[in-house]
């Protein structure tokens, strides 16, 4: 079904801002990066997370979900178990949106992401606008996804390549996408999983190929006191004392693991791990495609509105 240039009865036409005025959000956004008691002193990864997690729920063969209407701001999404601390980063962007009301919040969480992401030494990313918010109508809602739809990472090769091809991802992309994991951490709260993949968690890098690879001996199963399993590396630090966390102690999902273990997936781990230009290459395209799947758009680039799939949704 070709997407109509008629419009009647959907949403109201996506702004139009000046490119003044999407500077100014940048900027805005750039400088609430900066967080001295959140985390590891950054904002950005829990956002770049945010608009993961807003984009991930595309379902190719329905043409559902994707970060089209900014649904995590209603509990039937926000409330997804997988989507837990998520709240912070929506906090984080609040007063962003109040300064800048004429920003939807669909497109505030995804361009707060490529800046974030360039903020932290990252690759540049490509983003366009347009995005509309769902209201709380009933059409609106039912455009919400189910949950469920985002990745589990207590699982293995077979489940990413299920979740991921949902959305039309190849096994390159599974694998440079996973580099993102160079950013933020685990909380025993939200996940039930607990720590950092790198040293440096506020600054991207190709860090999480190269510890993957050259600690394979290294990486140790270890059941959390939840019960949750997950994968650690302890750096040896002299001096330290057994028994809490160690300084020094790095992580891994399983799902991280899997890519090490999948003959194909590994492949593209050692091509990140040597080569950092190419991962920066391969990751800018793939966020950048992560962040327009389910948005259709006209020749010039604005956003179709897609009344005509509403009817199937919830499928
Ligand atoms: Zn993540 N991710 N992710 N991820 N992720 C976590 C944290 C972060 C998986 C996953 O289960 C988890 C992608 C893919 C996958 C980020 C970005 C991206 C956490 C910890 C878990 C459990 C959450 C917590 O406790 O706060 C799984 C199974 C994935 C499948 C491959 C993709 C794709 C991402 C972006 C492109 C980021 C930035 C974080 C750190 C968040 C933070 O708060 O520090």
């Amino acid at each position: 079904m070709a997407p109509s240039s008629k419009t009647s009865g959907s949403a109201a036409k996506p702004p139009q801002p000046s490119a003044s005025q999407l500077d100014a959000v940048r900027a805005s956004i750039r400088d609430l990066l900066k967080q001295p008691n959140y985390d590891d002193g950054s904002a950005g990864p829990v956002i770049v997370r945010l608009a993961w997690h807003s984009a991930g729920t595309y379902d190719a063969a329905s043409g559902t979900g994707g970060s089209n209407g900014a649904g995590m701001r209603y509990e039937a999404e926000g409330g997804d178990p997988a989507n837990a601390g998520l709240q912070h980063a929506r906090a984080f962007l609040e007063p962003i949106k109040s300064a800048h009301p004429w920003i939807t919040y669909a497109d505030l969480w995804t361009l707060a992401a490529i800046v974030a992401i360039e903020a932290m030494d990252g690759p540049r990313i490509p983003w366009k606008g347009g995005r509309t918010d769902f209201g709380t109508a009933e059409e609106d809602q039912a455009r919400i996804p189910p949950r469920g739809r985002l990745p589990d990472g207590a699982k293995g090769a077979d489940h990413l390549r299920i979740i991921f091809g949902r959305m039309r991802f190849n096994d390159q992309e599974i694998v440079a996408l996973s580099g993102a994991h160079n950013l933020g951490r685990c909380h025993l709260d939200r996940s039930g999983f607990h720590g950092k993949w790198v040293n440096n968690p506020t600054r991207f890098s190709n860090q999480y190929f190269r510890l993957l690879l050259a600690n394979e001996k290294e990486w140790r199963r270890k059941t959390l006191a939840n019960g949750v399993e997950q994968f650690v590396y302890v750096e040896k630090v002299e001096g330290q004392s057994e028994g809490e966390e160690p300084e020094g102690e790095l992580m891994m999902l399983p799902t991280d693991m899997s890519l090490l273990s999948d003959p194909v997936f590994r492949k593209w781990v050692e091509i990140y791990a040597a080569d950092k230009d190419r991962f920066f290459a391969d990751f800018s395209a793939v966020f950048a495609k992560l962040l327009e799947l389910g948005i259709r758009r006209d020749g010039e680039g604005n956003v179709v509105n897609d009344s005509n799939v509403k009817a199937g949704y919830r499928s």
